[in-house]
């Protein structure tokens, strides 16, 4: 059906799937900007085309650019990655118009799940708990006062094209709802250019633990056990591990048959993520679907010996999925998110040349990187520029090799948050697994005044 894969995308994710083709005997086709010409996703891969300048709007962003890439290579399939196009249906229903198989869901699917509050009804009747909150868009102000004052404080008001935490707002005290309703409206129509926003009661303190599923668009869907994403700062993740520390086995099963159910209901095709939160009293509430493979996916292929990837590309060959009861947790795994950025600085971006660059090993160690030493860092992308992933039997084994593992990782030249990670791995409350989403911002938070 297929045999040449162009890669839309760039850095370790882009060597990530190619490598998943060759495994299985497809040829790759790198796309770079002039930015990314000496990484190793371009070197790796069989063929290469420049797709344009660094910025990425006019490179890893262009349909265009990418489009003729896949026309120049005679690419017949286009994986997206995560990030940049991967989660745009327009480009999705380019791919298909260009008879290219778009490796990924239905285009229609992207973007219902793009409208949180459409992908939260739609949840809703697929039978998954949501939070308590407004039946769609609030239409103004006047109208989150009077449903904050019915679903009682605190309350998130949401962008309904959101994700990731822009266009958001907590409410605390209804003095303030009015104004935090046209803050956040204005961040939305700026951010999205939609404007729109929906309301709900606010979870306290909760953690973030993700379902990993997989459909053959055909009404099959499997889970393949939680991550839990708690660690994270400003919404952007530090540190995931696979099982969740708060996660039990009956609720595991439950949190998985709630997540294939619903991913089942809409028909759900290749790789995707149900983003829940979980409370305090073990509740758990459908947020947002992810349609895509996630950065954090290693973690999951750790505790289950499965190659997401190489099932995404399974799936899209048309190849039937694994059985539920073949797909089994063993040990623990936890991801570092390694940035060229100062932790000790706000995490301000660091890229630059990398004079030395060793890295870890051993048992229970994968790293996933484009990154080699000499390589420069271009300033013009996001900032990851490696994935530790250490696997144990046990979390306590998994977090001892993790550090084992930071503690060979050496880097100079630049900044990264390998410090900052080794800091992580030594918190009391890292170690009894006791954290919530807003941990690392008030535990920066006190650091910085002592
Ligand atoms: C919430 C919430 C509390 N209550 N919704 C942030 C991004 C988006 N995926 C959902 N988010 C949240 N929604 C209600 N009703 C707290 C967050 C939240 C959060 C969620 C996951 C990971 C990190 C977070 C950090 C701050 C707030």
């Amino acid at each position: 059906m297929f045999k040449k894969v162009l890669v839309a995308n760039r850095g370790e994710i882009a060597l990530r799937v190619m490598r998943a083709c060759k495994d299985i005997g497809l040829s790759t086709v790198a796309v770079f900007s002039t930015a990314d010409r000496d990484s190793l996703h371009v070197r790796f891969a069989d063929e290469s085309v420049c797709i344009g300048p660094p910025q990425a709007t006019e490179s890893y962003l262009s349909p265009r650019a990418i489009m003729s890439a896949a026309e120049i290579a005679g690419a017949d399939a286009i994986h997206p990655g995560y990030g940049f196009l991967a989660e745009n249906e327009d480009f999705a229903q380019i791919c298909q118009a260009h008879e290219v198989v778009w490796i990924g869901p239905d285009p229609k699917v992207i973007q219902m799940m793009g409208n949180k509050s459409e992908a939260k009804r739609t949840m809703i009747k697929a039978g998954c708990p949501v939070v308590p909150g407004s039946d769609g868009p609030v239409e103004s102000a006047e109208e989150a006062r009077t449903l904050a004052e019915e679903f009682g404080l605190p309350v998130m008001i949401k962008a309904v094209a959101g994700g990731g935490g822009r266009g958001m707002r907590l409410v605390t005290d209804i003095a303030n709802v009015e104004t935090a309703f046209e803050m956040a409206s204005a961040e939305a129509e700026a951010a999205f250019s939609n404007g729109d926003l929906y309301l709900e009661k606010a979870i306290v303190e909760p953690r973030h633990v993700e379902i990993q599923v997989m459909g053959d668009g055909k009404g099959n869907c499997i889970h393949f056990g939680e991550r839990d994403c708690s660690m994270q700062r400003r919404h952007q993740k530090l540190i995931e591990e696979s099982p969740s520390p708060a996660v039990s086995p009956e609720l595991r099963e439950k949190m998985g048959r709630t997540a294939t159910q619903a991913a089942a209901a809409i028909n759900y095709s290749g790789a995707g993520t149900m983003e829940f939160l979980l409370d305090r009293s073990g509740h758990f509430y459908f947020m947002e679907m992810n349609t895509r493979i996630q950065v954090e996916h290693p973690v999951t292929e750790m505790v289950t010996g499965a190659d997401l990837v190489k099932w995404q590309l399974l799936v899209a060959l048309g190849h039937k999925l694994p059985r539920q009861k073949d797909v089994q947790l063993r040990g623990h795994a936890i991801e570092c998110r390694v940035n060229a950025e100062d932790a000790a600085r706000g995490f301000l971006p660091s890229p630059g040349k990398v004079a030395t660059w060793n890295l870890p090993g051993g048992p229970g160690v994968r790293v996933d990187t484009h990154v080699y030493q000499g390589y420069s860092i271009p300033p013009f992308y996001d900032s990851l520029i490696a994935k530790l992933i250490v696997w144990g039997e046990t979390r306590e084994e998994a977090i001892v090799r993790c550090k084992r593992a930071l503690s060979e990782f050496i880097v100079e030249g630049i900044q990264t948050t390998i410090p900052f990670h080794l800091q992580m791995l030594e918190t009391e409350a890292f170690l009894t697994g006791d954290i919530h989403t807003k941990w690392v911002e008030q535990y920066m938070e006190q650091q910085s005044k002592s």
